[in-house]
């Protein structure tokens, strides 16, 4: 350690073996690998209708709206957007474009139009799938010239609309017209949007590769980072919009045959009457739920004793919060995922989620996920550190995503050329491999664990013709963990009020 050798590189590795990673299958086929041993049991359990569908009945949908979808001119490489809410369709329609060989660009149901239209056009999607009640939002001819059924296709899953095609016009398609389609594990299948380390929101490119390398690291091999078991009732009330629940929810049980609790919303009095009823024993949350759960009184009420396993991720943790969870779940295992929509997503997980568990510490983010290298750089000197020094958090390995859509320069910003991701976040690896976060460099707010990117409201604001220039800050909340703040310079008009701004951003964003 005397030696100063300084272009030495600190590489911090799993503290579970690799495994070997097969791409020899597309992604659908991979979840549903072992369908013949599963096929009877529960998949997808409707949380708001009680309907449940076996894994057999799962993949029949998938496949039958698979056929449906390229009736409606959907093929490979095309784009399908979904916003919709948490629901059994939301499964169908991922799956079913993968068996195509389209990508799903996945969208929050609360963005304005002008969002959802700035995505559409971004990920060139020609087809969306939503629920009737968002179709007016599709409609604002104000904000796009685009017509329904006429420049791009609305298929509702609910009530028919107007020039809409209705759901179960696609997902009564014949599962023996199932096409086979070549694919390329590099192929895309999902293009979620994330700002990434700085900007505004971009397309990721993950591919069939990618995100099968993330599910085999956390429920593949003989001791899986994520151990599900046959029984196991995952929680689904975090947005399948969003990667942490996609993956880490979704994709991540169907390959391990377990079941899916889907929550359309959160309420927490439904949310706990249904951990109750269903046995749920896995609860994937955000901090904000933890805090719901932690602080709420009805909790003593419910019987929640099913749950084994509470993974928290997508944005800090406090300490007292984590404790303050832990009393009221004593049998429980508690503990963080770290993830990041660029990575695939998985950074790090608790090990002490694993089948052959290690002793883990509060406030840790877990270890570096298997088949993966991940290291800490100095932001001001850019060598690598060494243990316990705090750092960007930079990661390697077949997970990452291809780059961003259309953006070279984002992407070579991001991913260098030696393949390693830089992440914005600020942490460091302690003696026992654990990963901790303590601050985070990129340009980034997490409002309630979703991003917002700063710059988008900066640039919203600057529009306004009495502001000469603005920027927009996160500031801690402990409700939604940060909220962003903008600081405003008046142009000419001295009149302009806070509100008047406020209700200006609101009118444009979510
Ligand atoms: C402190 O938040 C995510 C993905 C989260 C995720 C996914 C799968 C968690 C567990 C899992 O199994 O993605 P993005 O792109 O919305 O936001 C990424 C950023 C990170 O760079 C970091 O700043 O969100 C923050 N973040 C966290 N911060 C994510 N997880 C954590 C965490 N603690 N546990």
């Amino acid at each position: 350690d005397i030696e100063i050798n300084s272009s030495e590189t600190f590489v911090f590795r799993s503290k579970l073996p690799d495994i070997p990673i097969s791409y020899e299958l597309p992604l659908h086929d991979y979840c549903f690998e072992k369908l013949s041993e599963v096929s009877d049991k529960p998949c997808l359990i409707s949380g708001s209708t009680g309907k449940i569908y076996t894994y057999a009945e799962t993949h029949l949908l998938c496949q039958r709206t698979s056929v449906g979808l390229s009736t409606l001119g959907v093929k490979k490489g095309d784009v399908i957007m979904i916003i919709l809410q948490n629901c059994p369709e939301f499964v169908f329609s991922f799956i079913g474009a993968s068996m195509l060989g389209a990508t799903t660009t996945t969208a929050n149901p609360f963005y304005t139009p002008a969002e959802i239209f700035k995505q559409m056009a971004t990920s060139g999607s020609k087809l969306v799938i939503t629920q009737s009640q968002y179709v007016d939002k599709l409609r604002c001819v104000t904000e796009n010239s685009a017509k329904i059924g006429k420049d791009f296709t609305v298929v509702t899953i609910d009530d028919k609309q107007e020039n809409c095609i209705h759901f179960s016009e696609i997902s009564g398609g014949d599962e023996k017209k199932v096409q086979p389609v070549a694919f390329d594990p590099n192929d895309a299948v999902a293009l979620p949007f994330s700002s990434g380390t700085t900007g505004l929101p971009k397309g990721v490119i993950l591919t069939h590769k990618s995100l099968i390398s993330s599910i085999a690291q956390q429920v593949d091999g003989e001791n899986p980072n994520l151990y599900l078991k046959s029984d196991d009732i995952v929680l689904c009330v975090l947005p399948l919009f969003h990667i942490f629940s996609l993956h880490s929810v979704l994709l991540c049980s169907l390959r391990a045959g377990v079941g899916v609790l889907i929550m359309p919303k959160f309420e927490i009095g439904a949310l706990l009457e249904l951990i109750q009823t269903y046995r749920v024993s896995v609860a994937p949350v955000v901090p904000p739920l933890v805090l719901a759960l932690a602080k709420n009184p009805a909790l003593e009420k419910f019987d929640l004793s099913s749950i084994r396993i509470v993974l928290s991720g997508a944005a800090p943790l406090g300490k007292e919060l984590e404790e303050a969870l832990k009393c009221r779940l004593p049998q429980a295992i508690f503990g963080q995922g770290y993830g990041m929509t660029e990575v695939g997503p998985v950074l790090s997980m608790c090990s002490g989620f694993a089948k052959q568990p290690f002793p883990t510490k509060s406030g840790s983010c877990g270890t570096v996920v298997r088949n993966a290298e991940l290291k800490i750089l100095d932001p001001e000197t850019g060598l690598s550190l060494r243990r316990n020094q705090r750092g960007e958090i930079c990661i390697r390995g077949p997970q990452i995503m291809k780059g961003y859509l259309n953006d070279a320069v984002a992407t070579a910003s991001t991913i260098d050329v030696e393949g390693w991701l830089h992440t914005g976040d600020i942490g460091y690896v302690d003696d026992d491999d654990e990963v901790f976060i303590v601050d985070r460099v990129k340009e980034l707010i997490k409002y309630k664990g979703f991003q917002v990117p700063p710059a988008e409201l900066e640039s919203l604001l600057i529009s306004h013709p009495s502001i000469a220039d603005a920027a927009v800050v996160p500031q801690m909340d402990t409700l939604a963990g940060e909220v962003p703040v903008a600081f405003v310079v008046r142009s000419n008009d001295l009149d302009l009020t806070e509100e008047a701004v406020k209700e200006f951003i609101a009118k444009q964003v979510s």
